[in-house]
């Protein structure tokens, strides 16, 4: 019998996944390149606003491989990766094919155009998974297809390339919120440490890129949070108490951060200043927030031990992708409405 591994733009698609929630502005992207005999030679993902783009990742690393040469690995900025790959590239990508999750972009933003580079690197078919939302990035089909490079829109991929880009295509108009939650697999959410530090690490990288977090005020009372994003040695964001108290015993950590705003209040009305809102929520927290939140993270830790659980009743979610980080499993998920 003859097995079959994902598809380039499935594995283009999973990877991309893995920094979902750590691209705020940007999309997460990823890129699988392909080579002559159907072979996925590399792949990329675009990790955070103002690195490389998926493409550029993806080819730096095919070129390596492809020229026996690991001296464009040392290059970490996009312009400079450009650069090299345009000057250095001998033509050995022109019977590749580039399957890559979104529209390659047409402008220089924080980076310079991808389509620009696929096109002098003389790539003779790109493979997309989505048309970018973004009206200042896109039109990079066009100028693929204006240089001859055949341009084909994957589209049984469509939904779940759709999923990937939910956030970015909100951001286009509104802000999106996220809830994260983490439990046991018995369904605990109290006691202590419940996650994996590599699930912290992701959670304090979300932090990182968020502007705003939601918690409710009895996690402040009885966790007694600090809220800040110390694990990746990032920024800090404002915090919203979402409370009927107003009194909070202010030697609680998160109120002693600096360059930050709290507030407290009992409606959710300050979130549309905002625009990547992370809630860290209890099951009140949850079901107030029903109508406001767009996807929801749940982390399941392998293990059992505590007491309070997510009672709630009647939901149904999707799934729309889950990974492991660090033992755990970590869940993305829609609300069926
Ligand atoms: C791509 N590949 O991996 C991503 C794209 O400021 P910049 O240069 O980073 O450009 C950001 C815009 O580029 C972003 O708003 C979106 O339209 C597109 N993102 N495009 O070709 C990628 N992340
Ligand atoms: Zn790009």
């Amino acid at each position: 019998m003859l097995l079959h591994g994902p598809s380039p733009m499935q594995v283009a698609i999973d990877s991309a996944w893995e920094f979902q929630g750590l691209t705020f502005p940007n999309p997460a992207v990823g890129c699988s390149v392909v080579d002559v005999h159907g072979k996925i030679i590399s792949v990329g993902v675009h990790e955070k606003a103002g690195e490389p783009h998926a493409e550029v990742n993806a080819l730096q690393m095919a070129f390596a491989l492809l020229k026996d040469d690991s001296s464009i690995l040392l290059l970490s900025d996009s312009v400079t990766i450009h650069d090299y790959l345009i000057h250095k590239h001998d033509n050995i990508f022109t019977d590749c094919t580039l399957y890559v999750t979104l529209e390659p972009c047409a402008h220089h933003g924080k980076t310079p155009s991808c389509a620009l580079l696929i096109k002098e690197l003389g790539i003779k078919k790109v493979v997309v998974g989505h048309k970018d939302p973004n009206a200042d990035a896109a039109g990079g089909i066009s100028i693929l297809e204006e240089s001859g490079c055949e341009v084909e829109i994957a589209e049984e991929c469509e939904l779940r390339a759709n999923d990937l880009l939910k956030p970015f295509i909100t951001w286009q108009k509104k802000p999106y919120v996220t809830f994260k939650w983490a439990q046991r697999l018995d369904g605990t959410i109290d006691g202590g440490t419940i996650s994996s530090q590599l699930s912290r690490i992701n959670v304090h990288a979300m932090r990182d890129v968020s502007d705003l977090i939601v918690i409710g005020g009895e996690t402040v009372r009885s966790d007694r949070p600090t809220l800040d994003a110390r694990l990746v040695d990032g920024k800090v964001c404002d915090v919203l108490i979402y409370s009927r108290q107003t009194e909070f015993d202010k030697t609680i950590p998160l109120f002693d951060v600096e360059g930050r705003n709290v507030y407290i209040a009992s409606s959710l009305e300050r979130i549309k200043n905002y625009k990547n809102i992370l809630i860290e929520g209890g099951p009140a927290m949850f079901e107030a927030t029903k109508n406001i939140v767009d996807s929801y993270l749940c982390f399941v830790a392998p293990k059992s031990g505590g007491t309070i659980r997510f009672t709630n009743e009647k939901d149904d979610f999707r799934i729309l992708h889950s990974q492991t980080s660090g033992g755990d499993v970590m869940m993305w998920m829609e609300l069926q409405k």
